[in-house]
């Protein structure tokens, strides 16, 4: 095993529509697993690290799926807590040919969203090499919202490099303004800030994305990756270094949630081993490319093996 990283956020069950159209008139559905911080937990462990991932769960079958589904990708699941007679979430996503599918959450009150600051007493901070955190955490609840800042705290006090993907779910938030407010207080405590460019104009108001790297890099970040989609991923450091690495041409987009995560387990891989920022952003570039082909989130996630032959497969000059 390589490196220790800790990722915590919800796990919930995923109903795929099998058809096309409003959600009402689907009929059949796949069942899946979801969750930002899951997937990239899934990522990182599928490329060989030692990832442990913090949740609550009801004590219901979506729970006990997915502790099942957490453990047979080597997960360290010692810090899921199975919490008695409450509900794992679960929400319903469209099928679409074109664009991003709409979701529907059914997560209020789940065992997730009691997610506590005290919940990290189970983890020894010290002993990790990584933090990865999203922007959905927060937003579920206030006592998540404190899991997330101690995280940041105790991973600062260890000098732990975070990493933090704002994951933007306005649904999820009681007004824009909280949002950005609360997701830009988290963001500059973070080292690694990764939006994509939609979210970064959001969270700033800038345009521009060298000043909404700026911005960021001025606050604390010491790098700041802005997802392009198809157009590529920008960079910058705290040292001036910047640019854009090209995107992998796909041609058969099936759905695209879920590539953030995927671009983020490839990014905190590459950082891992010792590789350069644009040789880290191919590989979050990489397996970006790839979760897009599929309908879920994170069954395709590859291998180290599988990202190593992408890469030599899909060489850009
Ligand atoms: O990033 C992919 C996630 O959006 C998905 O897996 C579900 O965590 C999820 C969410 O809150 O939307």
């Amino acid at each position: 095993m390589l490196a220790k990283i800790l990722t915590l956020g919800e796990a919930m069950a995923v109903m795929i529509a099998e058809e096309e159209g409003p959600l009402r008139n689907v009929n059949y559905y796949s069942k899946g697993l979801a969750g930002a911080e899951l997937n990239v937990a899934v990522g990182l462990s599928r490329l060989g690290h030692k990832v442990s991932f913090l949740t609550r769960l009801g004590d219901d079958p979506f729970g006990e799926y997915i502790v099942e589904f957490a453990n047979r990708e080597n997960l360290d699941t010692s810090c899921i807590k199975i919490c008695k007679g409450e509900n794992t979430g679960m929400y319903l996503k469209e099928k679409v040919s074109k664009g991003d599918p709409k979701v529907f959450y059914y997560r209020e009150n789940s065992a997730a969203s009691r997610i506590a600051a005290e919940d990290l007493d189970a983890v020894d901070i010290s002993s990790l090499d990584w933090v990865h955190l999203t922007g959905i955490t927060p937003a579920l609840s206030p006592s998540c919202k404190n899991a997330v800042i101690e995280a940041i705290d105790k991973a600062r006090e260890n000098d732990i490099p975070i990493s933090f993907d704002p994951n933007l779910r306005p649904v999820l938030w009681e007004d824009e303004n909280t949002m950005i407010s609360q997701l830009n207080d988290i963001a500059v405590k973070c080292d690694i800030f990764m939006p994509g460019i939609s979210e970064a104009k959001i969270l700033t108001k800038l345009e521009d994305k060298s000043d909404i790297c700026n911005y960021y890099i001025s606050k604390g970040c010491k790098i700041v990756i802005i997802k392009l989609g198809a157009e590529g991923t920008y960079y910058k450091n705290e040292k001036g270094e910047c640019g854009v690495i090209a995107s992998f041409t796909v041609n058969n987009v099936v759905d695209t949630v879920g590539a953030g995560d995927g671009f983020a387990a490839g990014f905190i891989n590459g950082i891992l081993k010792g590789e350069s920022i644009i040789k880290s952003v191919e590989m979050g570039n990489a397996i970006g490319a790839i979760i897009i082909t599929s309908k879920s989130d994170n069954e395709i996630l590859p291998t180290e093996y599988e990202l190593k032959k992408f890469l030599e497969e899909h060489k850009i000059d």
